[in-house]
Parts: structure tokens; sequence; C-alpha cells
């Protein structure tokens, strides 16, 4: 069965409570999906409270991956608990990670037949506010972050493409998203295009996030994006950017040095591992030989064993 047929025409909004395998189907599609409402309006505003300080100290980015105007906060499992549980631990933004990211091998081991099953975690998680008059971001992917080179392709292919992705991102609107104050430029379908294409992304090809506070883009890291231009001239754009990789790649942000080891013992031991304190099966992330978790919550008893 082509799990492309019945999908509705052009880049989708779904409701909070679309199920993960619709969402799943649609981003294998056209690479980016909107989903209203995933964020309460009060946990975006508690999200913005946590880290606006930083954000307004931001320094200005040498460069024209943001303009001047653009302000940011990372580290922000650091700053907020409220972004870190209704975002980054959001059920429907886990199974669609776990979905594309999830990376399943076997070896031999001797003569057995070994199983292995690398879990994905946090990649980067940062705040953006773009200021009146702040230019477009350059169209990019996010993935090249982890040298993901891509074959082009006419549609997804489940077996062919299943280790395609290497990242997906969520974006959750901290204000009124629009068109004319920086609103996520986007080419619906790019996540299929080839590395080798000769031309250039073009913005001719985006449609652009409109959306309302606690609104929701998740996004294949592979889909051409950028920010776009705001062009008010009293507007902030607020976004709230998460993205996941594959448990072998290394984190963009290090969430090691982002996130002081008091505050990681805060959370729950499901977001502690979510950090990279947990082994990529079979053995990538280990400390003194065993699981990281065990440095965090040496309560619990490590032992030594096989990957
Ligand atoms: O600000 C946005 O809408 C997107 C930002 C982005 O793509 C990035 O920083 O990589
Ligand atoms: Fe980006």
């Amino acid at each position: 069965m082509n799990s492309m047929k019945n999908l509705p025409e052009g880049v989708q909004s779904v409701p909070a409570n679309a199920s993960a395998e619709y969402v799943i189907r649609l981003l294998k599609r056209d690479g980016g999906v909107f989903v209203k409402g995933l964020v309460s309006e009060a946990d975006v505003d508690t999200a913005y409270a946590d880290c606006r300080e930083k954000m307004d100290k931001d320094g200005e980015w040498e460069g024209n991956f943001f303009p001047k105007e653009t302000k940011r906060a990372a580290s922000l499992l650091a700053l907020s608990s409220t972004y870190a549980l209704t975002q980054v631990m959001n059920p429907l933004y886990r199974a669609v990670c776990d979905h594309f990211l999830t990376t399943r091998s076997w070896f031999w081991w001797g003569d057995e037949r070994k199983e292995s099953v690398s879990r994905p975690y946090v990649h980067s998680c940062v705040a953006m506010r773009i200021g009146p008059g702040g230019k477009a971001q350059p169209l990019h992917r996010d993935d090249y972050i982890g040298h993901n080179i891509h074959s082009e392709v006419s549609e997804w292919n489940e077996e062919r493409d299943q280790n395609r992705e290497t990242s997906i991102g969520l974006f959750v609107a901290g204000c009124k998203v629009t068109k004319e104050n920086g609103g996520t430029q986007f080419i619906p379908g790019s996540h299929l295009w080839g590395n080798d294409r000769k031309d250039p992304p073009n913005v001719d090809d985006c449609i652009f996030a409109d959306m309302d506070k606690g609104d929701a883009f998740i996004m294949l890291a592979s889909a051409y994006h950028g920010g776009g231009h705001n062009q008010t001239t009293d507007e902030y754009r607020l976004m709230f950017s998460t993205f996941v990789t594959r448990g072998y790649l290394r984190q963009e942000e290090n969430q090691f040095l982002a996130v002081p080891l008091e505050k990681v013992k805060q959370y729950p031991r499901e977001l502690i591992e979510y950090m990279g304190y947990s082994l990529s099966d079979p053995a990538c992330g280990t400390w003194e030989q065993v699981d990281p978790i065990y440095y965090v919550m040496p309560e619990l008893e490590a032992k030594y064993k096989d990957f």
C-alpha cells in the first residue's frame, strides 16, 4: 500500500490530537507539518519569561545566519523546566522523532547475531526573537550540521529511507507569527532533494509559517527553510526551536556543558536520558564503561556487561 495515498493536498495544519502515524505520513510527503495549539499559551509565556533575561543580553552574530536584529537564548534546558517538559518532551514530537531517528542494526558477535537499537536524543534547544527589520536567513538544511548527504528521490520509500533523516526540528511559536514578522520560510518536499542539485534553493518556492502562539511546526531537518524577513517596524517574532538527532551522532549543542548537573538532577529520568545521559546502544557515550545515567544517579547500581 502506498502510504502517501489519500492525504490532503499541500502542507497541512493538524490539530494537537492528530495521531503520530498521520503526522509521520505527512512528513514523509511534505517534509513539514503544522500542529495547532501543541503547547498552551501559558506554558509558552512561562518558557519566554524563563529565558528572556538571557535573550535580552544576547550579543550580535557575525555573518548572515542571524541578522543583528535577532536575539537568541541557547541552553534552554538550563533555563526553563516548562520549556523542557512541554516542548522537548512533547509526546507527539517524541513519537515522530522515535519513528524517524531510531537506528536498528545487527552484527555478528562470534556466532551470535546481535541486534542493536540506538534511540534518538536532544540535539539543540534555543529560542530566537527576530526584531523589526531583521533580514531572512539563507535557506538551508539543518542536517548539514551532521554531514547528511542526500540523494535525490521522487518520493519517500519505507525500506530505502529508514535511515535517511538525521534530525527533526520542532518550532513552537512564542507569539503570533506571520510572513510579515519573519515567519519561517520552508520549501515543501525539499527533504527529497539531492545534494547535487545545480541550483540553489529559491525563496519563490517557499511557504511561510503563519502561526498562533503555541502552534508548532515539525520539520525534517533535511528540508530547506530559514527564518523569514521581519518587515514590521514594531513586532518581535519569538520562536522556540528544538532539534533531536540520532543517538550515535554528535549533539549540535553540547548538553553536558549547557546544563549544570544540579539542574540536570531536577529533571525526570526520561529527560535526563534524552539529554544524553544514556547509552546509544551498543556503546556510544559510556562513562567508566557503564551507562552515563549512573553518573547522574549514583544511587542506581551500575553493572558491567556486554554491549
Ligand atoms: O527562525 C526561524 O524561523 C528558523 C531558524 C532556523 O532555521 C535556524 O536557526 O536554523
Ligand atoms: Fe534552520
